[in-house]
């Protein structure tokens, strides 16, 4: 502490205070870790000269401007400069060469000094939050690093890093125009330059702003942290302040008491989050929102459920009751993952709101991109574009924060125009460890917020035991978000008073740490110390409150040993109103064929055949492209991209939203697609023409995504979740990369209603096929899809009237590969006819995109047609089932070589080939009358794919089942494999010859056993 005494001394009775806070501890600035937090550097001479100039242009409008020693020295210049006009001169000029040579000793001190002032100025704007008072425990520092940048005046010898001394203090300086510590003053003493810098920047908050690379908003945030008197509080609001932290507090306080011996991952250590959410969302509501959508981990997530979202207690205190059975559908585990919707009026603005806590899965930061998604989408249909009426909070743990990559992703999507949610308000309970593990051992960054830096995001770290200085950055936030719709970070430095959970032990890692938390006063009492103290509320009074909210939780407490049944229906996040019926089951268990009018087929193919805006210059081979749909149309058939066109278009007709999204979606990865036409004359100038089909139709989007799968395909989940009445599809680059969002695909996509009795109808388009590309390329991996399918592959089921709809709503999910244009077109479309949603796997072809041979004729989607499950045969074969020795059954591509093959071996009426489309749920109903068709024959199964991938091991059972295992189903297709496919071509074409071989080799399998 000693070297911070001879300020002290020298300062005392100024009202400057000392930065002894965190003791003989704070290590000496190490210039690498400098650099890595430092903001945006100016050159001190670029500095320099943008002063003078300031000064100078404000000394020649009028000499009265500026402080009169800037005048003294523009006039010496002058004087020392007869021959030259000095208006006419550059200013920066004028400290340089002739001019400042002859300019008088005093002067040049009095600007060199006002420079250095400037300088101070700034290095307190820029890393003042290195040495703020952020950790309520006083060990450690929130940033990682902790060093004290030498350009601070911790000590009076640091003046003299800027050419100034003790002596220099009292003497006054002219500020500049991008400070606002002077108020209404233009110049200030040194001492209380400095004074009013430390007061702003060095207390309990720590703002860093600097590399905001737009100067109005840097301005913004110092105007708001600057102005001398600006962190005030009216009365009301800390009474206020305080009863929030009493609900906080004793929220935990009660179930702790109840619940001694559970799990709670309570909030104790930042109470101060409670209050913190409700004055972002009252600051929010008065600026004009009125649905709030949230995220947020474990920690405190009871809390914010009974507090914020205002989760009626006595359903929360229900949930700790073991003998509670389960109503519906969904695994329990209601406590920390599922989600909440609650409509409610806030009492600050008396204004209505809407929140919403999304349900998320254990893995840290996973939900981030879907409350991203689900706003997105709620803006959307609300009309919104700006973000006015609807936002996002993200809550964060410290290490989660920082490790979880899916956070960058989010980030990133931040600014996109069909991804922006126009600004997200990240909160951080920064408690300075995660689960055993200390921040030094958790990130490589000073702060766990940096990875905000990259959006250019300002980031308030605050002092969580200082609950005012909370609320101000939480007042600061909200105000940020809505005046520049841009993300923002709260970092709440807190602590955290017990182990990851109440179970654990927290001193057997970290003992010190632990020592002082126990010493620690609660944040309430040290709060409600200080009121009573200002007399702002007496004792009495806040006894009163806290006995208030005990009373209500027991009142509660008693309430909830009622409840017998626990209904997860009532903890839905995105409720859809009207769709089921009142108790949540489907409408009905049917499905309308999905076959359309040759009317509407025409029109839509017309248009995706055009370029309808006027004077659009095409390019030549996109026109060719379109001469080619032209001609499909005019020829009544349909290739997979016309096909698609067909189900979008036609769904926009009937008001249903359709988003397409992933990595160059607009033209299409094979370049197939081009849904956006780029104009060859204009830059920037585009055409969808789906936009054009119908003058009352609902808008189409088609975007090109950042090159993240696990951030968007989270994201268009969300997007999903908010209405049914929408077709949402992620279109993976290649289908192989759908595993960067497995985290998605697992937790959400294929567990999510069972976990969370939420419906989901997202459409995942994989690129799949093995062409010969190599193993990077060629798989979306079925197999895994598929050994997630929950369909029972022992169980026959009963062929009831309405089986089909039946076994596709007992799925949790629809796996499909469609073989033709026309059966690809039908599963979109019933994606929406159907009356509940699932996800939707389809696993898309590339070089069927243009083999001839698969298109579809309009016969098979007019009016009447619909989704064919599987496609028998319909050549010689099927007229004759008696004289076929064997069946083939397929799936997606290889049809196309099968087909090609027995045309060769002139095989037609001795092999019939069977089409699997929907691979799962397994359609037994047909496959069985195929194999009753076909009773004398051998079957197989044939796939491209190596042998323990694709199908094989999904479908073997099954086939197995429908045969009451009395007849075989022999594997032909590519030998086990570690590589998804070869990269060598030949071997790939050799592969593929020795497999076809087999397929049409009718010995192969004589007097094998089976
Ligand atoms: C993706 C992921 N990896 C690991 C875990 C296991 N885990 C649960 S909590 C936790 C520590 C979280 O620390 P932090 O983010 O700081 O939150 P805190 O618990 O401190 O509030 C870990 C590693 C997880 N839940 N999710
Ligand atoms: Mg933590």
């Amino acid at each position: 502490m000693s070297h911070f005494r001879p300020l002290a001394v020298a300062l005392r009775g100024s009202g400057l205070w000392m930065l002894g806070r965190n003791g003989p501890g704070r290590q000496v600035f190490n210039p690498h870790r400098g650099c890595s937090s430092g903001a945006a550097q100016t050159s001190p001479s670029t500095l320099s000269s943008t002063y003078v100039e300031q000064m100078y242009y404000a000394w020649l409008e009028d000499p009265k401007n500026v402080h009169e020693s800037w005048d003294a020295y523009f006039r010496s210049a002058q004087v020392n400069n007869p021959a030259a006009d000095i208006s006419k001169l550059r200013p920066s000029t004028l400290l340089q060469g002739r001019a400042m040579t002859q300019t008088p000793a005093m002067s040049q001190k009095v600007v060199e000094d006002h420079l250095a002032v400037h300088n101070l100025i700034r290095a307190y704007q820029i890393r003042g939050h290195h040495v703020a008072r952020l950790d309520p425990l006083g060990i450690l520092t929130a940033d990682v690093d902790s060093f004290v940048p030498s350009d601070l005046i911790t000590t009076i010898d640091r003046l003299g890093f800027y050419g100034l001394d003790e002596s220099d203090l009292n003497k006054t300086f002219q500020l500049p125009s991008t400070t606002f510590i002077g108020g209404h003053e233009s110049t200030l003493p040194l001492r209380e330059i400095i004074h009013r810098l430390e007061t702003s920047y060095c207390g309990h908050i720590g703002v860093e702003f600097m590399f905001i690379n737009n100067l109005e908003q840097c301005q913004w945030i110092r105007q708001k942290i600057e102005t001398p008197g600006i962190m005030k509080f009216t009365d009301r609001e800390k009474r206020t302040l305080l009863a929030r932290l009493v609900r906080s507090t004793r929220f935990e306080d009660f179930l702790a008491r109840k619940w001694s011996s559970e799990k709670r991952f309570g909030l104790e250590g930042c109470e101060v989050l409670i209050p913190a959410l409700k004055m972002i969302i009252d600051k929010s509501s008065a600026a004009g929102i009125d649905t709030v959508i949230m995220g947020m981990p474990h920690r405190g997530r009871l809390n914010v459920l009974a507090n914020v979202v205002r989760k009626d207690l006595d359903q929360i205190f229900c949930q700790f009751d073991p003998k509670l059975e389960a109503a519906d559908e969904g695994s329990g585990d209601v406590k920390y993952h599922l989600g909440m919707y609650h409509e409610r009026i806030n009492r600050e603005t008396d204004k209505d709101i809407t929140l919403s806590l999304m349900a998320n899965p254990s893995h840290l930061e996973a939900v981030d991109p879907v409350v991203q998604g689900k706003t997105k989408a709620e803006q959307f249909y609300r009309g919104d574009p700006e973000g006015k009426k609807v936002m996002s909070i993200l809550m964060h743990g410290d290490a989660a924060f920082a490790g979880q990559g899916v956070v960058y992703e989010t980030f990133h999507l931040s600014e996109l125009p069909s991804y922006t949610t126009n600004g997200t308000i990240h909160v951080v309970v920064n408690n300075q460890i995660g689960f055993t593990t200390d921040p030094r051992m958790a990130r490589s960054s000073p702060y766990p917020t940096d990875v905000a830096r990259v959006v250019n995001a300002p980031i308030f770290h605050v002092n969580a035991d200082d609950p005012e200085a909370v609320m101000y950055v939480c007042r600061v936030a909200a105000e940020w978000r809505s005046t520049f719709n841009k993300d923002v970070v709260i970092d709440l430095v807190c602590y955290r008073r017990f182990g990851h959970n109440e179970m654990d032990e927290p001193m057997f890692t970290q003992p010190l740490m632990y020592k002082q938390i126990r010493k620690q006063e609660h944040v309430l009492k040290k709060y409600a110390d200080k009121l009573i103290a200002e007399g702002v509320v007496t004792l009495q009074e806040f006894e009163e409150e806290v006995a208030k909210y005990d009373k209500i939780c027991e009142e509660a407490y008693t309430r909830s040993k009622d409840e017998k049944i626990l209904h997860i229906r009532h903890w839905l996040d995105s409720p859809w109103p009207n769709f089921f019926t009142a108790e949540g089951e489907p409408k009905s268990m049917s499905c309308p064929p999905t076959g359309l009018s040759e009317d509407i087929l025409k029109h839509i193919g017309e248009v995706a055949s055009s370029a309808p805006l006027q004077d659009f210059s095409i390019h030549s081979g996109v026109l060719r492209i379109l001469r080619g749909r032209a001609d499909m149309v005019s020829k009544r058939t349909v290739d997979w991209a016309l096909g698609e066109y067909m189900a979008f278009g036609s769904l926009l007709k009937d008001g249903i939203h359709v988003r397409l999204s992933g990595q160059d979606v607009e033209r299409g990865t094979f370049s197939h697609r081009h849904h956006v036409l780029h104009d060859q004359e204009v830059d920037k100038r585009v055409c969808v023409p789906m936009n054009h089909l119908w003058p009352n139709q609902v808008p189409y989007t088609v975007c090109n995504s950042s090159l993240s799968e696990y951030g968007v395909l989270g994201f268009e989940l969300g997007f999903a979740m908010a209405s049914p009445n929408a077709l949402v599809c992620w279109e993976a680059q290649f289908g192989d990369f759908h595993n960067t969002a497995q985290c998605i695909i697992d937790q959400f996509i294929s567990s999510g209603q069972a976990k969370w009795v939420r419906n989901n109808g997202i459409v995942l388009l994989l690129p799949h096929g093995m062409e010969g590309m190599g193993p990077e390329h060629s798989s979306a991996r079925p197999e895994r899809f598929l050994q997630m399918s929950k369909d029972d592959p022992d169980r026959y089921p009963e062929f009831t009237a309405d089986f089909e709809v039946q076994q596709l709503y007992d799925c949790n999910w629809i796996v499909v590969n469609c073989s033709t244009p026309a059966n690809y077109f039908h599963v979109l479309r019933r994606q929406i006819l159907l009356p509940f949603r699932k996800p939707l796997i389809i696993f898309t072809p590339k070089s069927l995109l243009r083999l001839p041979e698969a298109r579809s004729s309009f016969d098979e989607m007019t009016t009447g047609t619909k989704f064919r499950r599987v496609i028998p045969d319909n050549g010689a074969a099927s007229e004759n089932p008696g004289k076929v020795k064997r069946v083939i059954f397929c799936t997606g591509k290889i049809y196309y070589e099968l087909l090609k093959e027995r045309k060769q071996l002139k095989l037609e009426d001795t092999v019939a080939i069977v089409r699997l489309e929907q691979i799962s749920p397994f359609p037994f109903d047909i496959i069985k009358a195929e194999v009753e068709l076909y009773a004398n024959a051998e079957l197989l199964w044939c796939q491209e794919e190596h042998k323990n991938m694709g199908y094989y091991d999904y479908v073997r059972p099954r086939f197995l089942t429908v045969l009451s295992n009395k007849r075989p189903i022999w594997y032909v297709g590519r030998d086990p494999a570690a590589a998804p496919a070869t990269g060598n071509k030949f071997t790939h074409l050799a592969e593929l010859k020795r497999f076809m071989d087999t397929a049409f080799n009718l010995t192969a399998f004589e007097g094998r056993c089976f």
